[in-house]
């Protein structure tokens, strides 16, 4: 990095109250993807440490659950002020660290505001329902009660949002957390913490209460404290977010424990472009959720399915934009493709464009290392897309790079049954003014996706809805909706108030 950026970034870092002499050690090293520069050492906690930690937690879960939902609501309103008044600089530390452009390092943030304010509207809306007894004189309702300890497990490419989107969610369910953010972005991570840290804080000052030590914490580490949390009876809920094959390792170990766990793994999202769609839309759709965070969103769209009658019209309008993307470093305006977060990813893209090249797949764009020269440790490289003959098994692999394949189809069944004819299932789209159309991408023997869209791309969900998918997704969903409900432990209560002892299913017992 230049001096004046190092200064810049240093000075967010000191406004977000991080300290980076008091973290400092030789486990984990930070690099800018931006141009592989040194941003940190830091020390990493020892496992050993984990009992003591959760033990913390524990005994905070035994005030938190108390506080009544809608003063815990009090603190996640502080936290997204606190957000706000930071996110300029929590927004600069995401693309210093994740290599993320200006507006996607903001809007990562604005995220994590958004889930504050949701979760505050959350907390006086933890509603169960009543039921009608089939005997007389009963009632039966359901309550949600907090649930236990909260391990958030993130991963580098939303080191901020992901965050939020479990501990805003968990806190005003009355759960402590423990978050370890991804080794490759601790520091966007512990900037979001540090504005939870300050909103406790005040919360403290204000309400003259104390919101239990151990409420929130954060565990700098590497897998081996990871795996402690995975681990441990203690932990009531595992939020992870990662690759498919991290979420092999971690769902049957939670399941050996009875544990909850969210798992959001890896998606290969698609869009339909059908005769009926309006091809502009679409090709800003594809663009922003293609080559958008350099391809690296579980949302990001990986697969084109187009109609053999409008795929020509489509690239022609297609190619000359991907052509003239502006690639580079991320911290300035105008550019809207930044780094991959590091040479392995660069590598694995590059080895997928062989596999699909060798595959039959032809190559209409893209795909060379860019800006190698300015920084020769940064790894840009130009959005590619690749025409295929078929769906081989590479298509059918999530490569976390902004490679998009190209499918064509005929009849709209073909385009779904594409669609579906993967291992992944989080998101999904069609491109369509056709009402039938999207009717049947969005029924029954539609997209088997956890989102299906229409109109608009794949990724940038909004948080007020239910976020996950199925299959090696994972299953799990988290953000808005119901998802709280994965979060707190259901109680079914029968009250009887009458004089009698009626039993159900009309037995006669004595
Ligand atoms: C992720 O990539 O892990 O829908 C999360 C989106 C963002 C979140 C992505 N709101 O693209």
């Amino acid at each position: 990095m230049t001096d004046t950026l190092s200064t810049q970034f240093q000075a967010a870092l000191t406004r977000c109250g991080i300290d980076l002499q008091a973290l400092q050690g030789t486990d984990i090293t930070v690099r800018s993807p931006i141009d592989g520069s040194q941003l940190a050492q830091l020390a990493a906690l020892p496992a050993a440490q984990m009992p003591e930690l959760m033990e913390r937690a524990t005994q905070a879960f035994k005030q938190w659950r108390l506080v009544p939902a809608p003063l815990r609501g009090e603190l996640v309103r502080l936290w997204g002020e606190e957000l706000r008044r930071t996110k300029a600089d929590i927004g600069h530390i995401v693309s210093c660290e994740v290599g993320k452009i200006v507006q996607e390092g903001l809007g990562e943030v604005q995220e994590a505001v958004d889930i504050c304010e949701f979760a505050l509207g959350l907390s006086r809306q933890l509603y169960g329902k009543t039921m009608v007894s089939e005997r007389p004189g009963h009632r039966i309702m359901e309550q949600y009660h907090p649930l236990g300890l909260v391990a958030v497990i993130t991963a580098f490419n939303f080191p901020s949002a992901v965050f939020a989107w479990n501990a805003a969610i968990a806190l005003v369910c009355g759960n402590p957390v423990i978050f370890k953010p991804s080794e490759k972005a601790p520091l966007s991570g512990l900037a979001t913490f540090k504005a939870l840290e300050r909103a406790i804080a005040r919360f403290t000052a204000q309400l003259g209460k104390q919101a239990p030590a151990g409420l929130a914490q954060i565990v700098l580490g590497r897998s081996d404290v990871a795996e402690a949390l995975v681990d441990s009876p203690q932990i009531a809920l595992v939020s992870a977010t990662g690759s498919s094959r991290m979420g092999r390792t971690v769902g049957p170990k939670v399941a050996a424990r009875f544990g909850k766990r969210i798992l959001e793994l890896g998606g290969n999202n698609a869009m339909v472009v059908t005769p009926a769609a309006d091809l502009d839309m679409a090709v800003r759709a594809i663009v922003f959720s293609a080559v958008g965070t350099a391809g690296q969103r579980c949302t990001t769209l990986r697969r084109l399915i187009v109609h053999r009658e409008v795929k020509q019209a489509l690239l022609d309008k297609l190619l000359p934009t991907y052509r003239s993307l502006p690639i580079g470093n991320p911290l300035q305006s105008g550019t809207l493709v930044g780094p991959l977060i590091d040479k392995a990813s660069f590598d694995a893209m590059q080895n997928s464009l062989a596999q699909a090249l060798q595959d039959g797949g032809q190559l209409l764009t893209g795909g060379q290392r860019q800006l190698q020269q300015e920084f020769p440790k940064g790894f840009y490289v130009t959005p590619a897309i690749v025409d295929m003959p078929a769906q081989t098994a590479i298509v059918r692999h999530e490569t976390f790079a902004p490679l998009l394949y190209m499918l064509t189809y005929e009849e709209l069944e073909q385009a779904i049954a594409l669609n579906n004819d993967v291992p992944q299932g989080l998101s999904s789209c069609i491109f369509s003014n056709d009402l039938r159309e999207v009717e049947a991408f969005l029924g029954a023997a539609g997209s088997d996706c956890g989102m299906a869209n229409v109109n608009i791309g794949p990724s940038g969900a909004e948080i007020g809805g239910a976020f996950g998918g199925e299959k090696e997704t994972g299953g799990d969903r988290e953000s808005g909706s119901d998802a709280w409900k994965q979060y707190m432990r259901r109680t079914t209560n029968t009250i009887n108030f009458s004089r009698e002892l009626p039993l159900a299913q009309g037995i006669q017992f004595g």
